[in-house]
């Protein structure tokens, strides 16, 4: 059986957050379109050693962030020096196509569902492998996108505190919004292609954890279609987590209805708005973890100052602080390139705990600084050990409610986060 090595780099992680590791995504989605015939060994290098010379035929490897490209093309090149192909593909070899083209035997753009991967490795069988495979804006049809194979995962890699992580699915592709630091316009299009609802929940019931992340761009672009979605996971019983959902009562009902158990919320400013979001987002038993961006040009030290004391004062559950960073094909990249605010490009130190551009309103040192005062004072008083425990606790007492709570799974019995 021909044997292929797909390859999930390690990424340097921020140094403030809780480490944890999620299951990644692509790769399961990835390897539901490798054809039978190919036996598939999966190495996620942020859990698992890599021992690169094992025997394989060929080398794929998916990367999702800038961060991660570094050590994706050390790795490519540890397999070329051994005379073995390797294929790139995932979010970042999308927006750095040129440059990781240029270190492995081909790239692929775009998503492989329909054929388009099968197709690809019968090239490379054949001994016919292009340079590059460029879907990226050609999508396919979504009703081609099956249900992951989460089956080449090492499961007990993904546990935080004796607790089995959550599991990432996706209802949909595609972002209508165009939102300045992104680039999911550039990678999935502008357009919302939401999935056959009947087949998501088929996946999400085959899915043996209770705990989701939906990891869809946005679950805002369509309200019908989120009623329908939503309706349909209430006999399910899952509970999930993910990003930020219409501002709608009736949604939002309905979202909490479907064991929606928190949300990624992004937070950017201190207005009324805001406040009103994440009060009601409460009032319907979900969890806000504030998503915030640090560093905009409208922003200055007093700004973010403001901005942590409002969290707190809005009590949101958790807060992540990313500082604003030049992410190739997303617009603010290329409003800063052209005021030449850019101040380096080494991918290794994109993980948005760094500064690497010149902010508007203070030095870089300055916004570095604020970065660390945001996460300090966010977390001066309540831990993020205890604030992440007691969003575990919120969905612990959910699963208890309606009779889904397995505690053999949680090694750390509910008592002990309680404590
Ligand atoms: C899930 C997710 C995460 C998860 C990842 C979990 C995990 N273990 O993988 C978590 C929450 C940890 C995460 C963290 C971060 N993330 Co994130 N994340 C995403 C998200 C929402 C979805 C990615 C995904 O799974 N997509 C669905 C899969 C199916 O699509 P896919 O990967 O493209 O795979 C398809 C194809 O590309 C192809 N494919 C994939 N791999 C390969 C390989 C080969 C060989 C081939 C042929 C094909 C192929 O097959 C798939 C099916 O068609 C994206 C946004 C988005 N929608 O893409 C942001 C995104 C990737 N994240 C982003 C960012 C910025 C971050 C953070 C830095 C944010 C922060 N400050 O906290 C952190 C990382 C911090 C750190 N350094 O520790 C940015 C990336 C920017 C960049 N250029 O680096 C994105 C694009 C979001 C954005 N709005 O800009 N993230
Ligand atoms: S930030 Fe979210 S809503 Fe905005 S374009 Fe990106 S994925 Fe879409």
């Amino acid at each position: 059986m021909t044997k292929l090595t797909l390859i999930y780099p390690s990424w340097p992680k921020i140094p403030e957050q809780t480490e944890f590791h999620l299951p990644p995504h692509g790769p399961v989605c990835l390897a539901a379109a490798i054809p039978t015939e190919y036996d598939v060994t999966f190495i996620d290098e942020n859990v698992d050693s890599l021992d690169h010379t094992q025997p394989t035929d060929l080398v794929l490897i998916s990367m999702m962030l800038t961060c991660q490209i570094p050590r994706g093309l050390q790795i490519a090149a540890l397999y070329r020096a051994r005379g073995i192909k390797v294929i790139a593909g995932g979010i970042a070899t999308m927006l750095h196509a040129d440059e990781v083209e240029a270190a492995v035997d081909a790239v692929f753009l775009g998503e492989v569902e329909n054929g388009r991967l099968a197709r690809t490795l019968t090239d490379w069988q054949q001994g016919r492998l292009q340079r590059r495979y460029d879907f990226l804006h050609d999508h396919p049809p979504i009703d081609a996108v099956g249900p992951a194979r989460r089956d080449i995962l090492n499961r007990q890699r993904y546990v935080y505190r004796g607790v089995p992580m959550v599991d990432l699915a996706h209802a949909s592709r595609g972002c209508k919004f165009n939102c300045f630091p992104c680039c999911t316009g550039y990678l999935g299009g502008r357009t919302f292609r939401p999935r056959p609802i009947a087949r998501v929940v088929e996946e999400l019931q085959s899915i043996d954890n209770n705990r989701l992340f939906l990891v869809d761009n946005s679950l805002a672009q369509d309200k019908e279609w989120l009623l329908e979605l939503f309706e349909a996971l209430i006999p399910l019983k899952k509970k999930w987590i993910s990003h930020p959902i219409l501002d709608d009562d009736e949604v939002l009902a309905k979202a909490a209805e479907a064991g929606c158990w928190y949300v990624y919320q992004a937070i950017f400013d201190t207005s009324d708005h805001i406040r009103h979001k994440v009060r009601r987002l409460k009032e319907f038993g979900i969890g806000v973890e504030a998503a915030v961006l640090l560093g905009t040009d409208n922003q200055d030290v007093d700004y973010i100052k403001r901005l942590v004391d409002f969290l707190l004062e809005i009590d949101v559950d958790m807060a992540e602080f990313s500082i604003l960073t030049p992410f190739p094909h997303t617009p603010a990249t290329a409003k800063m390139r052209q005021e030449g605010r850019i101040l380096h490009s080494d991918w290794q130190r994109y993980t948005t705990a760094e500064v690497v551009y010149q902010p508007k309103q203070m030095s870089a040192a300055e916004l570095q600084e604020m970065y660390h005062y945001a996460w300090e004072m966010f977390y001066r008083d309540i831990p993020q050990a205890q604030r992440m425990s007691r969003l575990f606790l919120q969905v612990i007492d959910k699963e208890v409610a309606d009779n889904t709570y397995r505690s053999h799974l949680d090694r750390e019995s509910s008592r002990s986060w309680r404590n």
